[in-house]
């Protein structure tokens, strides 16, 4: 089992899209852990895009991110790294796939609705930015025997 933070972003909950986002990934068999809604502050944002920081663009997406809540959330499952990601999409909504996220709900790079960690070590670092371990809720899907053989 992996696990992996996603970000629900300030356009998703501007739009109205929480909802429909958290059904997908629950649609999909995946777990949820722990979820949190909390306002990105200036602090957090530098943490959390600490590879961007740099970048020209970084003054633009910590005013996104700090502009409205967002929602964060643990997700688990087999492989759940990967396939979160690749349920979102590229990066850019106007280049991500149809029946991704990102290709189906956005048309834009910024404002692309969900963050979602890109390899193990950025999972166990942003898991840790947004939960403490108390805050963490395993539990046994009762649903996980129609979800996938034993042995798989
Ligand atoms: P992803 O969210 O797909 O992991 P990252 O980590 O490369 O993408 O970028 C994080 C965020 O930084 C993106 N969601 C986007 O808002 C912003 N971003 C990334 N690259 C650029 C860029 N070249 N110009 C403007 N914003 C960018």
């Amino acid at each position: 089992m992996e696990r992996t933070l996603v970000l629900l972003k300030p356009d998703c909950l501007q739009r109205r899209l929480l909802g429909r986002m958290i059904s997908r990934f629950e649609d999909k068999g995946l777990n949820l852990i722990a979820l949190k809604m909390l306002w990105v502050t200036p602090e957090l944002a530098k943490r959390h895009y600490v590879e961007h920081v740099e970048k020209p663009f970084y003054p633009g997406l910590e005013a996104f991110i700090t502009s409205a809540p967002v929602v964060a959330i643990v997700i688990e499952g087999l492989e759940a790294i990967r396939v979160v990601r690749e349920m979102l999409g590229a990066t850019s909504g106007l280049k991500a796939v149809a029946g991704t996220i990102r290709g189906d709900y956005s048309s834009s790079r910024q404002m692309n609705l969900v963050h979602a960690s890109d390899g193990p070590d950025a999972a166990i670092r942003e898991i840790e930015l947004y939960f403490s371990a108390n805050e963490i809720c395993s539990h046994q899907p009762a649903v996980a025997a129609w979800l996938r053989a034993s042995d798989e």
